[in-house]
């Protein structure tokens, strides 16, 4: 079956129209249309945002939990038909599809146990008879903007909390993946019948190209943007909405690093580096792109790699002996081929789509377009004598999203998760940079944006903290003991 005939027959079955519309979506996997999406209107979305979150905000956060618990367990029984469509419209290979739809399923059951978990302190005054405590109120519309690579987790990770938080969200995906997109908002629908309603825009979805974000980013009533892309893009995006004091969550640009240690297992680090840098054809904000070995090991490193990268199957990712499906269009082609020139090894899959074979470059310094983030399968490889040596290489680069090191020597683990250690967001040891669980904060410093989501206590970023000071006493002590009393 053609990918048109196969996301035609998700969508009758889903029931999502995608025959009307000026957005046209191509599958990947062989660069034709699969379907159309109507442009959305950002102004009215924005009204019924603000008029959904009078409501939502007063309903108990448990409660807000039971929809998303619904949701969850939706997710769980659309894997199969989620993930074929996005294997169709975003070109990863099956098993990173259902992997994506894992990711949404878990957290929703996260954010199901967040709601009855949105904590505030409780803090020792100064004063006699009075109390000090925080607490955390919803904090209003929540704008995602998500990218093509991940099309429905990093929705999932933001919606899933915002929801619990007591905020309606906005989507703006990807114009290169709109149709998962609207087969997710199938399953919202579905999941307010059973929940028995919610407010009209609480959950919304506008498609659009950039002027449709634009108007969305400016919109006062978007209490938070939370944007995952390239750093250009978020460039655009935090001054816009720090312009009108509201808060953003950037998700940026990567330029992963793995440090290759002379006591580390090789055989491990061979197959997490060929996942890492391999795996979602290099598209993913996580993949490795540099290699730092230490000298002594490099060349027995590098032949095992080479080995790899020339035996990995490049191919239809429907296929389930592939492991690389196709770049996401001709422009990402156009990118690796501006870097590697020549020594590009396009590989003739399924005609119409672009296809390459991960590469693997050689490198005596790090500069030019290994200081950039190219969104393709290009894996440098460093050579290093000493680990601090190794360190400095991992943090001199503008992004700062993850990084690992493979090593059996306690002392070198510890140094490099340490503050004279790696400067990402994440540090990993003995594991690749990518492929990261849900649990923990996920985010980066620099050029990545410095924003966390999804796991551990990112959800502080939906809510406003409030600070209450309580008197039960009948006397008005001052802090820091001033005195402010009328003469008798
Ligand atoms: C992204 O590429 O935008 O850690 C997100 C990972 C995935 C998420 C990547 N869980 O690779």
């Amino acid at each position: 079956m053609t990918p048109a005939e196969e996301a035609q027959r998700i969508f009758d079955l889903a029931g999502i129209e995608s025959s009307a519309g000026k957005l046209v979506s191509h599958s990947p996997i062989d660069g034709k249309p699969i379907g159309r999406v109507t442009r959305g209107d950002p102004d009215s979305a924005c009204a019924r945002a603000a008029e959904a979150f009078e409501q939502w905000r007063l309903v108990p956060a448990p409660k807000r939990g039971e929809f998303v618990r619904i949701l969850g367990n939706l997710l769980r029984e659309a894997k199969p038909i989620l993930a074929k469509l996005i294997t169709l419209e975003s070109g990863k290979i099956l098993a990173e599809s259902l992997g994506e739809v894992q990711e949404m399923i878990d957290i929703c059951d996260f954010a199901v146990g967040l709601s009855r978990q949105l904590y505030g302190l409780t803090i020792a005054s100064e004063r006699p008879n009075h109390r000090m405590m925080e607490q955390w109120h919803p904090l209003g519309p929540v704008l995602v903007i998500s990218a093509f690579n991940f099309p429905v987790a990093v929705w999932a990770w933001n919606a899933a909390l915002a929801l619990v938080c007591g905020n309606p969200v906005i989507w703006k995906p990807s114009e290169k993946t709109p149709l998962c997109a609207e087969a997710v908002m199938v399953l919202v629908r579905r999941a307010s019948e059973r929940f028995g309603g919610i407010p009209h825009g609480l959950v919304q979805l506008v498609q659009g190209e950039r002027d449709v974000g634009e108007a969305l980013v400016d919109d006062p009533r978007i209490a938070m943007v939370s944007a995952t892309g390239s750093t250009a893009m978020g460039k655009a995006v935090g001054p816009r909405v720090a312009q009108r004091f509201g808060r953003v969550l950037l998700e940026l640009g990567g330029n992963n690093a793995t440090i290759v240690c002379p006591s580390a297992d090789l055989e491990l680090a061979a197959r997490a580096i060929l996942f890492s840098a391999a795996g979602t054809a290099g598209q993913r904000c996580t993949t490795l792109r540099r290699l730092i070995v230490h000298e002594g090991i490099a060349d027995s490193l590098v032949e095992r790699l080479r080995n790899l990268f020339a035996s990995v199957k490049i191919g239809d990712p429907r296929d389930s002996d592939v492991l690389v499906g196709p770049l996401i269009d001709e422009a990402a082609f156009n990118a690796m081929k501006a870097v590697l020139g020549d020594q590009i090894e396009r590989v003739d899959a399924v005609p119409g789509g672009f296809y390459v074979r991960p590469a693997l470059v050689e490198v005596k310094a790090q500069e030019g377009p290994m200081l950039e983030e190219t969104f393709a399968p290009i894996l440098y490889v460093l050579r290093y004598r000493e680990i601090d040596e190794a360190i400095a290489l991992n943090n001199a680069v503008p992004q700062g999203l993850s990084s690992s090191i493979f090593t059996n020597d306690l002392r070198e683990a510890e140094l490099f998760m340490s503050a004279a250690g790696s400067d990402c967001g994440i540090a990993n040891v003995n594991i690749g940079p990518s492929g990261a669980e849900i649990g923990g904060a996920f985010g980066g410093e620099k050029e990545t944006g410095g924003g966390r989501e999804s796991g551990s206590d990112s959800w502080r970023a939906y809510m406003r903290r409030q600070t209450n000071t309580i008197n039960y006493g009948s006397d008005l002590p001052l802090a820091q003991g001033i005195r402010f009393d009328v003469a008798p």
